[in-house]
């Protein structure tokens, strides 16, 4: 077995408990003398820095929010000055504001160094040549996994995303051997590869670093399958970090959160009770305990899952989390793009030619999501003169596609047509099956 950094990733749960406490001490002290927004929520809630002393009191401490980063955009949940700050990604938020994130170099340097300790849990070393083909930009999946693979030592050959063709090219003729990209874009390749009848015995690929949106063990097989490789689950979400704070290792069973610098709980969403790591369902919630630029305490992810603390076959003794099962809010996550219908809403409302009457259709067609959006029409401007219509529609499909980065197929709908909802609307139709 190899270890990015055995020390760390084997230590005693003795003495990660020591050190977790030592750090949120410590965390929770920074940000109270440089953040304006902690110091605020801190004092609200009676706490003060000493009355943290190890990792338990952590339940003293108020949860952080993604409206808490919506209200301070863009950069009020900084604890680290401007001229510290050396990067900053942003994802969508519920409404047209991107939830910004600001990494000091430090911040930079421990990332990699987590998404290095995945790759090398996923049995990737230096001789590896990776194609990344998430995006590369905003979005941290690209850049974030571009650093961790340079910082392995291994080859990055940065794709992003597209390119399909060119990418099945450079899989082929650079015989590489290890690819990162959301599980179903994963699936599209092996397809693509098959129509232009590559056989997976013409290519070198060993290992896959998966993740950006939920998958299941049925995808992982056929993954693994088609493309020859082992598949191995990555965690993470901009707001903490980026893809990176969590992985699979070899035993592929629950992925290993680096919890000496991300510290998780499992709550009930309802009363925000805290629930034991003894597999119990809730929703997950981190403390960034070393970050520098924006360090969050007690974010609450959305994201539904459980903690298992049971001594992993690897010998790594960090927590690991089974897959994401849903979340407890609205987020829609489509080709790995995070999507709230309120953004959708937020654009139909902003066009007079359509009522506040829609419904959105999420399907997975040839392994690719899809999602169509069924809006009607104001009446005066409904009519059957095709052109018209299509201009209507077209104007639609492209302020949606600057919002929220997809191309949605637009279904303009007759005025009245579609179904009112009685009680709680139910404006999405999730036609992707899990399992
Ligand atoms: O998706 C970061 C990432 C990039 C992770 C590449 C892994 C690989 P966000 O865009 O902020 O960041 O979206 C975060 O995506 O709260 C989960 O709901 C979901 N998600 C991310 N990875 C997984 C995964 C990136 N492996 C949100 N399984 C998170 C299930 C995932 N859901």
């Amino acid at each position: 077995m190899t270890f990015w950094n055995q020390t760390k990733e084997c230590m005693s749960r003795d003495e990660m408990t020591f050190l977790q406490g030592k750090r949120l001490h410590k965390l929770v002290e920074y940000v109270y003398h440089n953040s304006g927004f902690y110091r605020n929520k801190l004092q609200a809630a009676g706490v003060l820095p000493d009355d943290i002393r190890e990792i338990g009191d952590i339940v003293k401490l108020p949860f952080t929010t993604k409206q808490d980063l919506r209200d301070n955009y863009p950069f009020g949940m900084f604890s680290a000055p401007m001229s510290e700050m050396v990067r900053i990604h942003a994802s969508s938020g519920t409404t047209g504001k991107p939830t910004i994130v600001g990494y000091t170099r430090r911040d930079i340097e421990m990332w990699s160094e987590m998404i290095a300790r995945c790759l090398t849990a996923m049995g990737a070393d230096r001789n590896d040549i990776f194609t990344v083909a998430y995006g590369y930009g905003l979005f941290t999946g690209g850049l974030g996994m571009h650093y961790g693979v340079e910082n392995l030592g291994a080859t990055v050959i940065p794709m992003s995303t597209g390119n399909t063709e060119k990418h099945i090219r450079l899989i082929h003729d650079c015989q590489t051997t290890g690819i990162a990209c959301t599980p179903s874009y994963a699936l599209y390749l092996a397809e693509t590869m098959k129509k232009e009848g590559i056989d997976r015995s013409e290519i070198h690929l060993r290992i896959g670093a998966f993740g950006g949106e939920p998958w299941t063990e049925n995808m992982r097989k056929e993954i693994e399958r088609n493309l020859g490789l082992d598949a191995y689950n990555i965690y993470g979400l901009s707001e903490i970090m980026g893809p990176g704070v969590s992985c699979e290792c070899e035993a592929k069973d629950g992925s290993h959160i680096w919890e000496d610098h991300i510290y998780p709980e499992i709550i009930d969403p309802e009363t925000t009770k805290r629930l034991p790591n003894d597999g119990t369902r809730g929703e997950l919630v981190f403390t960034t305990l070393t970050k520098e630029g924006m360090p969050l305490i007690r974010y609450r992810t959305h994201d539904i899952c459980s903690l298992i603390d049971k001594p992993c076959s690897c010998g790594r003794t960090a927590v690991r989390m089974t897959r994401i099962l849903g979340r407890s809010d609205d987020m829609l996550i489509i080709r790995g793009i995070n999507v709230f219908p309120s953004q959708v809403e937020s654009v139909i409302l902003s066009l007079k030619e359509f009522e506040p009457q829609y419904r959105l259709v999420i399907d997975r067609v040839a392994n690719l999501d899809t999602m169509e959006v069924q809006v009607e029409v104001r009446p005066e401007y409904y009519s059957d003169e095709m052109g018209r219509m299509l201009a209507i529609q077209k104007k639609l499909e492209e302020k949606l596609k600057s919002v929220i980065s997809i191309k949605a197929k637009i279904r303009l709908m007759e005025p009245g047509s579609l179904e009112r909802s009685v009680g709680k609307s139910n404006r999405v139709q999730d036609n992707r099956k899990l399992q």
